[in-house]
């Protein structure tokens, strides 16, 4: 790490320090460390949309197109990420939470964008996601389904199944909790998402490419009310009202800085 860096990292441990509200937004960089894909990049053709068309497979469309295919890919994703482990950042991010809940002094609440679960089982707590100081899993849970006709939950008798299974109580198809493109995100969660960037002194964006709304657009409603800006990241992204940069992999950052 250069001298530059060192010193944007004493600064934002200051920051961390001295912020009463901090909302952290988390994406699929945050897990690349634990062996998950991320989305956008090109991982040697290993990014997910570099491999498959997210209009086909994270689509409502696409689903109703072609169930099978798009319920086997989910099926295949939760294969590959089912002995996936929390890393080095989710543990850091979960830590800070519990000192900050126990000290009583700082907020810290943290919104993910990643469906894996991994934040949940670093600690992060997703129960209490109205109060701040917790986990909002803003684009849902790759472990849990729903009935697409009742919206009745589905999600422990339908693991290992290939073909899309049907609700018992309405004969609707099952599908993926999780928010596809075009479809809207839980009213709760997302209030919860932006009351915490709304309230914040010091907003953290971590392993997002910032591209995916209306997720990207936190950042600028924290930003509009005065907080200081940190991005984590080993790449350059679009954001464009960040005040601290720290070029690095978020499971060797986050345990420097915390
Ligand atoms: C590291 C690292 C390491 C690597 N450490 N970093 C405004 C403008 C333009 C478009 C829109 C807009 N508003 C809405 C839209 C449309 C659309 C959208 O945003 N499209 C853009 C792509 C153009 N948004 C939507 O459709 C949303 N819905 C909506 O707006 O509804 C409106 C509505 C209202 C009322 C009624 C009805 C409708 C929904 C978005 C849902 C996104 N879903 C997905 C799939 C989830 C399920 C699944 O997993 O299959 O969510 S898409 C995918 O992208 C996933 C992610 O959560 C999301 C964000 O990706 P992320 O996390 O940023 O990943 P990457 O790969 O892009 O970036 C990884 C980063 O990590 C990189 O920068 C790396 O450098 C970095 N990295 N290693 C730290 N070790
Ligand atoms: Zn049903």
């Amino acid at each position: 790490m250069d001298k530059a860096q060192e010193t944007v990292i004493k600064e934002v441990k200051q920051l961390i320090k001295q912020a009463k509200r901090v909302c952290i937004l988390t994406g699929a960089g945050v897990s690349a460390e634990s062996g998950i894909s991320t989305f956008r990049e090109a991982q040697d053709g290993k990014g997910l949309w570099s491999q498959y068309d997210p209009k086909q497979l994270a689509s409502l469309d696409g689903f109703l197109k072609d169930p099978e295919k798009v319920w086997q890919w989910y099926q295949w994703r939760r294969e590959v990420n089912q002995d996936k482990k929390p890393n080095p950042a989710h543990i850091a991010i979960s830590q800070w939470q519990k000192q900050a809940k126990a000290s009583g002094k700082q907020q810290v609440t943290l919104v993910t964008q990643n469906v894996d679960g991994l934040h949940q089982q670093a600690g992060s707590d997703p129960d209490l996601y109205e109060v701040s100081g917790s986990l909002v899993e803003l684009h849902g849970n790759i472990w849990q389904n729903h009935c697409l006709q009742c919206g009745e939950k589905h999600s422990d008798d339908v693991t290992g199944t290939q073909q899309v299974p049907k609700c018992k109580p309405c004969g609707g198809q099952v599908r993926p909790s999780v928010v596809w493109f075009g479809e809207a995100l839980d009213e709760k969660k997302w209030q919860a998402a932006e009351t915490a960037a709304y309230c914040c002194d010091l907003f953290l964006s971590i392993g997002t490419s910032s591209q995916v709304y209306p997720a990207a657009g936190l950042m600028m409603l924290a930003k509009s009310q005065g907080a200081k800006i940190v991005e984590i990241n080993p790449e350059p992204t679009q954001s464009t009202v960040v005040d601290y940069q720290i070029k690095g992999k978020a499971g060797k950052v986050l345990p420097l800085v915390f």
